[in-house]
Formats: structure tokens, C-alpha cells, sequence
């Protein structure tokens, strides 16, 4: 069955991303259970930022789920990832993300490549770049799969990385380097600036899904852009998803009304 998650952040640079929730994370776990969430996406500063103990109890409290960790703090507050040209750097990004699988794994949790993958540096080899961050997406996988947990790759739009852009790269980026154990993040809000037709690429790429980001096109709740919803969501439940949808969108107008909003289109399509 899909299940339903929210965003909560807790890095303080990055207060001003699409994340639904950003404040107190018991406050907001206790605004997710009430709204019947599943589960919690987390974005935290570093993997030791959150005492694995007091999660262990407040997922318990509010019988969530984590959903999957968010690995940007290395880029945003750290400079790291998995691209540099400076082999100390990817190391380090290697090394942090591996940090994170670990906390994750605590809670079943799978880690997310986003904005760690990087970008070809200007006068950087492009090839060159593909591989590193094709050698980090191995190492990181193996890692995941030790910790009985998979990797999350997640395609971005080209204003965010000119590495990966589409569902169809990411796959065959994938099979290319024979990766094991990685799956693909549909992040819907990218998809509507990349993909031709979303809802024919998550039915062609489905085997790869692994999980989605769920906003409209303009990164708010959904409902609240003009992402045509329906066959989207026929084409997610076609490919037999069982995995999180998770709004990872802009908390607009407020954190509640945009965490109530998304609930509610999560239960219109996919209960
Ligand atoms: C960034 O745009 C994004 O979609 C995140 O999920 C990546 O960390
Ligand atoms: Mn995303």
C-alpha cells in the first residue's frame, strides 16, 4: 500500500526550502500523526544531530514511520559531494552520507542523494564527473544494502544539477554502471520542469521507483499548481507503488494548511 509522509527539517540554513514543516520536530511529528500521516521525511545537520533514542520514543509516541532521510546538509553546510573534482571532498561526502544511511537504517529508513550529487565544475571533464559520482553511488549502496536498507538517487532540474535530469537518465545512468541496490526518486515538482509526459515515465521507469516527492508544479502543496494530478496518480498505482509519496513542497500558506492540504489530495488519489 503508498504510504503518505511529510518533510521536517531542522537545518537552520536551509529554513527557506520546500519542507512543509521546519520548526520543532516533537511539534510537528505530533501535527503530522494528528493529520494521519504514515510517516516523516527528516532533514537534520548531520547524522548525530538527532539522539537516535529520543526518535526511537517519539516514533513510538506518534506511531510515524521515518520515511527517508535527507542527506543536503553535506552540500549546504559542509560544501561536500559526490562530483568534486578534489578526491578529499568526495571522500568526506562519501563518508557523511554513509553516516546517514547509518542513522537511518536505525528506523528502516533509506538515505537520499539529492543535492549531494553536485554539478561538472566549470572546467571540469564531464565523464570524469559521472564516474565519481557513479563510484559514490556504488560504495553508498553497498553500505545501504549492509544495513538491509536501500540508496535513493534522485534526478534533479537543470537548475539544480547539470548531472542527471530525468527518470530516463537515472536509469540508464543505473544499468550503465551496473549499479546495485540504488532506486530513483520521482520528485513530481523536477519531473514537471524535465519529463515530457510524467505519468508515461513513471509507468516506464516504475521498476526503479523507489520513492516520490509529492508537489505541484510550482512546488506548493498539490492542488495548489497546475500539475494535471489524476493520471499521474493512476500511473502510480498502476506500477503497483508500495513505497512513501512525501510532500516535499513550499509550507504555503502556513505549515498546517499546506501539511492539511497535501493529506487530503494524498487521500483523493490514493485511497
Ligand atoms: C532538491 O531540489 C530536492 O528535490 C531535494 O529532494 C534534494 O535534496
Ligand atoms: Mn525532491
Amino acid at each position: 500500500m503508498i504510504k503518505s509522509a511529510v518533510t521536517i527539517a531542522l537545518v537552520p540554513q536551509i529554513k527557506s526550502g520546500p519542507w512543509i514543516f521546519w520548526e520543532d520536530l516533537e511539534q510537528s511529528m505530533e501535527k503530522a500523526a494528528a493529520m494521519g500521516f504514515d510517516g516523516i521525511e527528516l532533514f537534520t545537520p548531520s547524522a548525530d544531530a538527532i539522539d537516535p533514542n529520543q526518535l526511537k520514543e517519539l516514533v513510538q509516541k506518534y506511531k510515524l514511520q521515518i520515511a527517508a532521510v535527507g542527506t543536503g546538509a553535506g552540500k549546504v553546510i559542509h560544501g561536500l559531494t559526490l562530483s568534486d573534482p578534489d578526491p578529499k571532498i568526495r571522500e568526506k561526502a562519501i563518508s557523511f552520507i554513509s553516516e546517514m544511511i547509518s542513522f537511518g537504517a536505525k528506523f528502516g529508513a533509506p538515505a537520499i542523494i539529492g543535492s549531494m550529487q553536485g554539478n561538472v565544475q566549470p572546467n571540469a571533464n564531464r565523464e570524469e564527473a559521472l564516474t565519481w559520482l557513479a563510484e559514490g553511488l556504488e560504495i553508498l549502496g553497498q553500505k545501504a544494502k549492509e544495513a538491509s536498507t536501500f540508496l535513493i538517487y534522485e534526478p534533479l532540474n537543470q537548475y539544480e544539477t547539470n548531472l542527471i535530469n530525468t527518470l530516463g537518465g537515472g536509469r540508464d545512468f543505473i544499468e550503465n554502471h551496473r549499479l546495485d541496490n540504488v532506486k530513483l526518486l520521482a520528485d513530481l515538482f523536477h519531473m514537471n520542469i524535465e519529463e515530457g509526459s510524467i505519468d508515461q515515465v513513471i509507468r516506464e521507469y516504475g521498476a526503479y521507483i523507489g520513492h516520490i516527492h509529492f508537489a505541484d508544479s510550482n512546488r506548493k502543496p498539490i492542488g495548489m499548481g497546475h500539475t494535471d494530478m489524476p493520471p499521474i496518480a493512476k500511473a502510480i498505482l498502476e506500477i503497483n507503488y508500495s513505497g512513501f509519496v512525501s510532500a516535499e513542497a513550499f509550507p504555503f500558506p502556513n505549515s498546517e494548511i499546506a501539511a492539511e492540504s497535501t493529506i487530503q489530495a494524498f487521500r483523493k488519489y490514493f485511497r
